[in-house]
């Protein structure tokens, strides 16, 4: 392999100088701040062509970052980070190569330092190496909480309602739900669409229940969710569709509010397209609050590359992930939540 060394007094020069002589796909192999007295700065980037780092693959489990290295593509995108983060990780690649990845999967530039920060990575000697990089990844790890909502609760019903935007896939998620639960955990379900606004949002969940063979009611107001419920009681589990509300609707949103009542033990999902920016989907977390939603589903993690903002609503309302959902097919398209599939899935280059 042909490892090339490129000078310049600034980063940024010799990053340009590695673009320029080896296009942006190269990789870089390590960074150093060369001292000289009294010259000023010097910094050496050494880098290698692209499809020539196959050699550094991590097989740690925990930390399967595909490639150790940083590409010159990565490292441009660093250069429009402000406050220096660079400069201080200039000496160690692996840390500078994690941080690329947390900011170019949309993990904000607050919380990708602050994961470093609490890991130790800018206390000088300390912060050099893979040890620290370990604690990194158990730093992210810290802020991701799990939650199964259907693990064996003896014999108790769960009842569980999904909310969040039109559009972000919850009739879908139920259908989902509803095929495994039934094929896999060998599970009764029933489910219920709830329409304040009889917008006719019956009917997609009523063809996927026909399907299923499994009852569907529907619920305009308080009454018929209670004689849904009374319906379905023989049920281990139900499922409640709800439908029509945009996150800037607030009246909607309290009137459903009203219909899905605090002394009834329903667990709330908020669903939340990863596809979404951080301020939007941190808008409709707020927006859905008065619901009091106990947990995440992200939605179409299959559409972005990006699963930094779903972290970073994470480290506002640390609540638990119930659920990924991976694409269209029902019910193929989606995983329970786990840990080490999230983190893979922030840090891993695709
Ligand atoms: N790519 C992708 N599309 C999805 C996913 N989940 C749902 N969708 C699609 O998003 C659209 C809206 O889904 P729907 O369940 O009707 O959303 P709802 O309005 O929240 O009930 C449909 O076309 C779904 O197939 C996912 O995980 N990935
Ligand atoms: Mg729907």
């Amino acid at each position: 392999m042909q490892v090339k060394k490129f000078r310049a007094k600034t980063i940024k020069d010799a990053t340009a100088k590695v673009k320029k002589a080896l296009g942006s796909n190269a990789m870089i192999i390590s960074t150093n701040k060369l001292t000289q007295s009294g010259a000023g700065n010097l910094f050496e980037i050494a880098a290698v062509p692209a499809g020539a780092d196959s050699f550094n693959e991590n097989k740690d489990p925990f930390s399967q970052v595909k490639s150790e290295l940083m590409s010159i593509k990565e490292m441009i995108c660093l250069l429009n980070q402000s406050g220096g983060v660079l400069e201080k990780l200039i000496m160690n690649p692996v840390l500078l190569n994690l941080y690329a990845k947390l900011i170019t999967n949309g993990v904000s530039d607050y919380n990708a330092r602050l994961f470093l920060e609490r890991a130790g990575a800018f206390n000088g000697q300390a912060g050099r190496g893979n040890d620290v990089k370990k604690k990194v990844v158990n730093e992210i790890a810290k802020v991701i909480k799990i939650k199964d909502p259907f693990e064996a609760t003896g014999n108790k019903q769960v009842i569980a309602a999904f909310i969040g935007t039109t559009g972000v896939g919850k009739t879908t998620t139920i259908a989902k739900l509803a095929a495994q639960l039934m094929l896999k955990a060998r599970k009764k379900v029933g489910l219920i669409s709830i329409d304040t606004y009889r917008i006719g949002a019956m009917e997609q969940l009523r063809t996927y229940a026909n399907i299923l063979g499994v009852p569907c009611f529907q619920a305009f107001k308080r009454k018929d969710l209670f004689f849904a419920l009374k319906r379905l009681a023989e049920k281990d589990v139900v499922l409640i569709d709800t439908a029509g509300q945009s996150q800037y609707d607030r009246a909607r949103i309290e009137e459903l509010n009203r219909m899905i009542p605090g002394d009834l033990a329903i667990d709330s999902h908020l669903l939340l397209s990863v596809a979404t920016t951080e301020s939007e989907m941190n808008k409709t977390a707020v927006n859905f609050s008065p619901l009091k939603f106990q947990s995440y589903i992200f939605t179409k993690t299959d559409e972005t590359e990006r699963f930094g903002s779903a972290i970073n609503q994470l480290t506002k309302l640390n609540l638990p992930v119930s659920y990924i959902t991976t694409g269209q097919n029902v019910p193929d398209d989606i995983e329970q939540a786990d840990k080490v599939k999230i983190i893979n899935m922030l840090l891993e280059k695709r």
